[in-house]
């Protein structure tokens, strides 16, 4: 089956980040490629990536960068597929350079941006597996499972002390 995610990231160092949203996309029954794609160390990879992604059966592209984050932007500017941003936590300013280098994406190319760090990544696995399941309904029943789940879990300890 061709994968139907693409996980990017400018780095081997923003793995460790991008890994959650790998770990969601599992969970939802959504398959996945994952690839580092470097918008400064590898702009012809990048642009050869995003222009390849939606023929090769790519529905959404999860891209994670830090610091001058560049790559979701410049993904998105060479594909029609949605993109989602994650901001990597760099160590100079704590990911609000990664943050702001992708979200404030000039009127016209739009990047979807998430929360910085791993809580961003393993969202931007659930919103990728959201837009799947638009069109896919095991995947919908995965969410609906994994959500109520969630709930259940909170319901189930009230009380902190108990934990
Ligand atoms: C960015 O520079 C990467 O996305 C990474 O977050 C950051 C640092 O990269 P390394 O120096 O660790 O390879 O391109």
């Amino acid at each position: 089956m061709n994968p139907q995610v693409g996980i990017i990231m400018g780095s081997t160092s923003d793995w460790d980040t991008m890994q959650h949203a790998e770990l969601m996309l599992n969970e939802m029954g959504v398959s996945c490629e994952v690839k580092v794609v470097s918008a400064h160390r590898t702009p012809d990879l990048l642009f050869e990536y995003a222009t390849t992604a939606a023929d090769r059966g790519i529905q959404v592209i999860i891209a994670g960068a830090g610091g001058a984050a560049h790559l979701p932007g410049m993904v998105a500017a060479k594909t029609h597929l949605p993109v989602l941003g994650v901001p990597v936590q760099s160590k100079a300013l704590k990911g609000i350079d990664s943050l702001l280098s992708i979200v404030q994406m000039p009127k016209g190319i739009a990047v979807g941006t998430l929360a910085i760090g791993t809580a961003g990544a393993a969202n931007a696995g659930i919103l990728a597996s959201q837009i799947v399941a638009l069109n896919d309904a095991v995947v919908t029943e995965k969410l609906k499972a994994f959500r109520k789940q969630q709930t259940e879990n909170v319901l189930s300890i009230p009380d902190p002390r108990e934990m």
